[in-house]
């Protein structure tokens, strides 16, 4: 069996990690027109980093749960049984690594990870950025930021995402509100495909028609059901 997950900010809620759409959520405080995309870091860079910067400090205090924990199981018995499983996240943190997951693709960028806008080259971080950083790659300043993907930009590794979606059996959306492109797009290609697909989140939202399956809950109440269930099919 070769299952194919995409996860979002729901997944890591019950770690304190924040959400965007909820009623307490990021975009109920912030624009994200000025915090998350090229347009808004241009105008205003020390505002964006200070809000990745408070999510960064956030990130390193917070803790794995169980809903991570269980997708690292159903990784290890498919992989274990010959089969296959592609996490592709929506989020920044590196809460499924510290989990144990082995394959995650972050399709949105790693928060841990900075990017320079002069020369690409990429870092490890884990301490506030600012315009007055150096980029150690190319030793100019000022182009530094997060290694995220904003609005506009286009998401890391979609040709990677389109054939291990495809080629799944399994298709499931967690924790994620299914509003945001191309990622609110693959359930449909999965439907198309005739892949079986599952969403499992805390409210089953518009477009659940979508799927052939709905676990509704917290993710670490949920997401353990859902591999129990397909874990008694491996
Ligand atoms: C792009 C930065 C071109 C990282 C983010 C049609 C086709 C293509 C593009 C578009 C299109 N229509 C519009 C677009 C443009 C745009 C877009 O989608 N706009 C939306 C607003 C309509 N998309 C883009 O610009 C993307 N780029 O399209 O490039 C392209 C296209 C295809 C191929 C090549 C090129 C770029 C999108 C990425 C933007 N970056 N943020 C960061 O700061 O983290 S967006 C932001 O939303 C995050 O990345 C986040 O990952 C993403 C999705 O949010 P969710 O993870 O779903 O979180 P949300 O709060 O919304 O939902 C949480 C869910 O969890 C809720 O349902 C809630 O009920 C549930 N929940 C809460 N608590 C729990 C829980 N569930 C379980 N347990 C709990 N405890």
């Amino acid at each position: 069996m070769k299952v194919f997950i995409l996860t979002g900010a729901g997944i890591s809620a019950e770690s304190g990690a924040g959400t965007f759409r909820d009623p307490k959520g990021f975009w109920a405080t912030f624009d994200p027109m000025k915090l998350a995309t090229p347009e808004g870091f241009a105008a205003d860079p020390d505002q964006v980093h200070a809000f990745y910067n408070a999510r960064r400090r956030d990130l390193l205090t917070a803790e794995a749960n169980d809903a991570h924990r269980a997708l690292t199981r159903l990784e290890q018995a498919l992989i274990r049984a010959g089969g296959g499983f592609w996490l592709c996240t929506q989020n920044i943190d590196d809460l499924h690594e510290r989990a144990g997951t082995r394959r995650v693709h972050h399709m949105h960028g790693e928060l841990l990870q900075s990017l320079c806008a002069h020369c690409g080259g990429l870092a490890p971080c884990r301490s506030d950025l600012s315009t007055a950083d150096i980029c150690r790659a190319c030793g100019r300043a000022g182009g530094l930021r997060p290694d995220v993907v904003w609005f506009g930009e286009t998401p890391y590794g979609m040709e990677q995402i389109e054939e291990a979606l495809v080629s799944a059996d399994v298709f499931a959306a967690i924790g994620t509100s299914g509003t945001v492109y191309p990622a609110a797009g693959f359930a449909g290609l999965a439907r198309a495909a005739g892949i079986e697909t599952w969403l499992v989140n805390l409210e089953i939202y518009g477009a659940s028609w979508e799927f052939d399956h709905h676990l509704a809950g917290r993710a670490t109440q949920v997401v353990p059901e859902f591999v129990t269930r397909l874990l008694g099919r491996i």
